[in-house]
């Protein structure tokens, strides 16, 4: 499956990092439990926002993030689960990175279909920084989404991506991969992450 959004790709072609990087949310910040909102108006805001977060996501580095994650309400994530970030000192010595074989991923408005099979995978997530664990999801689902431009897709995804887009979905739910867990290991991990959380 090739990008849905050749668009943004071209933006990101000559792509200088600049530093406007979103702040990331982490839990249990409340805006993490709320039910974002759907899209409505698919204008230069949308565009700009989707933008900023794919930003985001590569600087952290990451595969995906949703909007909520950074404090917005709305139905929209981004994804990229493949590709390569080359950090590079400029010529002030500073720390870049250059994007290579980069694939983004904007999903607005999806809707997960067709659920079959089930996979484990290692989750993490940029709202639940330094925790790691198997989650159990669906194998291979279809879904329906939006493009910035307001145009309806459908995909198939399997693996990988089919995890990625359960765990961005599940944000727009107020739902994160912890609450998947059972009640022992959610409990034991909160107490892991909330321990960590107050030593920084
Ligand atoms: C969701 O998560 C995901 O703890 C995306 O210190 C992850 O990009 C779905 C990250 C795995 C499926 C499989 C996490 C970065 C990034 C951290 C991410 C961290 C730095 C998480
Ligand atoms: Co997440």
């Amino acid at each position: 499956m090739k990008s849905q959004v050749p668009a943004y790709k071209e933006a990101f072609e000559n792509y200088q990092p600049n530093g406007e990087t979103l702040d990331v949310y982490t839990y249990p910040n409340p805006i993490l439990k709320k039910i974002a909102k759907p899209v409505e108006n698919f204008d230069r805001r949308l565009q700009n926002l989707c933008q900023d977060m794919l930003h985001t996501m590569y600087q952290a580095p990451g595969i995906g993030l949703a909007a909520p994650q950074v404090g917005i309400s709305e139905r929209v994530f981004v994804m990229d689960i493949d590709y390569d970030r080359e950090k590079f000192a400029n010529s002030e010595g500073n720390m870049e990175y250059a994007l290579k074989n980069f694939n983004p991923l904007i999903f607005i408005n999806p809707i997960i279909e067709d659920k079959q099979g089930e996979i484990l995978y290692q989750e993490g997530c940029l709202s639940v920084p330094g925790i790691y664990e198997d989650v159990k999801r669906f194998q291979s689902i279809s879904v329906k989404f939006q493009d910035w431009h307001g145009e309806h897709h459908k995909i198939n995804a399997e693996e990988l991506l089919s995890v990625c887009i359960q765990h961005e979905n599940d944000h727009l739910e107020g739902i994160v991969f912890l609450e998947r867990l059972s009640l022992i290991k959610k409990n034991l991990l909160m107490k892991k992450y909330l321990k960590k959380k107050k030593k920084k």
